[in-house]
């Protein structure tokens, strides 16, 4: 196949309510969205990047310039199969979610002309998935918010419930979601908020029989969360500091994590969470798909990966409500706790014009 261009849709989404984590409060999330478009027909990426470099370095505005000057030069016009592009797009240091977007979209195009389903692809073995939500930390700081939302997700059907914690907002909220429901999957995540002088204090999580603590320490501390899982009963799962499958087995190997998160921005595309995926399942460790609040697009390419055996935990796979009032693709609707993977050629849902137009405030050729 052959790219002919790449058009950036950056499109503003209000979120239902505003997401609070340790990092910062988002009351609204920018997302771009790429249209490649190919000699085999159209496709579409989703860069998970965010406005600002808080729960990464990467960022909407240099994504932007990162594919226009050096990662699309290396592909278009060339005669490639998507397989290719890592190799093609990898000598790009840093930017993992920039090269994940365009491989998603090449990927795109590619699997609605030989008309096969992402799941397919990547060999996915079931055709619905578990639901687990992401629940922030209130803007208000009351555990009455907290309870009332986690209960309206529970009415809602989810199947596994993740806490957003920081200091000062962790064993209390814990303690109180876990009382009032005894027998849920719950897991609790910090973005990097603790360091290794939280030890003792992130060990009183154990009581609540959580299934895992995510990415309780800075995202370098490998040391950290090593010395964190040797005490703690709790398995230690990380985020941010999974970047490749190399360095997801290192880190096992090292003792710093028993869990995976994968998401696919994060390390670079669906490809490589493949890769991440084949080596922890080849190991026994489990993995789990996590969000960055998706518009349709990048969700449809979630529930999919999500759909692989070795992802034996729910994933933060919500339905597009969770989020959004308005998906630019047809909504991901939950029923009984679960999304039905698709099976359509490619992603499975793509944008609708007229609401694409309706939500997009920049339109940007990068070709
Ligand atoms: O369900 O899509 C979702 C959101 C899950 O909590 C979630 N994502 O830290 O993992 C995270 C967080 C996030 C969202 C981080 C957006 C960065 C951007």
């Amino acid at each position: 196949m052959r790219i002919e261009s790449v058009v950036a849709h950056e499109v503003a989404m209000p979120l239902v309510r505003p997401f609070r984590t340790s990092f910062g409060v988002e009351t609204t999330r920018h997302v771009i969205l790429l249209e490649v478009t190919t000699d085999e027909g159209v496709g579409w990426g989703e860069c998970v990047s965010s406005e600002n470099p808080l729960y990464s370095h990467e960022f909407n505005a240099a994504a932007l310039l990162v594919l226009r000057d050096h990662i699309i030069p290396r592909v278009l016009g060339r005669e490639l199969s998507p397989e290719d592009v890592p190799g093609l797009i990898g000598p790009v240091r840093g930017h993992p979610m920039a090269r994940g977007a365009l491989e998603m979209g090449i990927l795109d195009a590619h699997l609605r002309h030989v008309g096969q389903s992402f799941a397919s692809y990547f060999g996915s073995n079931k055709d619905i998935i578990d639901c687990g939500v992401s629940v922030g930390i209130p803007v208000d700081d009351d555990i009455d918010t907290l309870v009332n939302e986690v209960q309206s997700y529970v009415d809602a059907g989810y199947r596994r419930v993740k806490l957003k914690i920081q200091p000062g907002w962790d064993i209390e909220p814990t303690r109180v979601i876990r009382e009032m429901l005894p027998g849920m999957p719950l897991q609790v995540d910090a973005n990097q908020a603790y360091s290794r002088d939280s030890i003792d204090h992130l060990c009183a999580l154990d009581e609540f029989d959580l299934l895992l603590i995510e990415q309780p320490i800075h995202e370098e501390d490998y040391l950290g969360h090593k010395l964190l899982a040797e005490k703690m009963r709790t398995p230690v799962c990380l985020d941010e500091s999974v970047l490749s499958a190399d360095n997801a087995e290192s880190l096992i190997d090292y003792g710093a994590c028993e869990i995976v998160n994968i998401k696919a921005g994060r390390v670079g595309g669906y490809m490589s969470a493949k890769k991440i995926h084949d080596m922890a399942l080849g190991r026994g460790i489990p993995v789990w798909c996590g969000g960055m609040e998706e518009t349709g697009v990048g969700r449809a390419a979630n529930v999919a990966i999500a759909s692989l055996p070795g992802f034996t935990l729910p994933g933060d796979t919500s339905a597009s409500a969770r989020f959004y009032s308005l998906d630019v693709t047809e909504p991901f609707v939950m029923e009984d706790g679960r999304l039905r993977v698709p099976d359509e050629p490619g992603l499975g849902r793509t944008p609708i014009p007229d609401v694409l137009t309706q939500l997009t405030v920049e339109r940007t050729p990068l070709s």
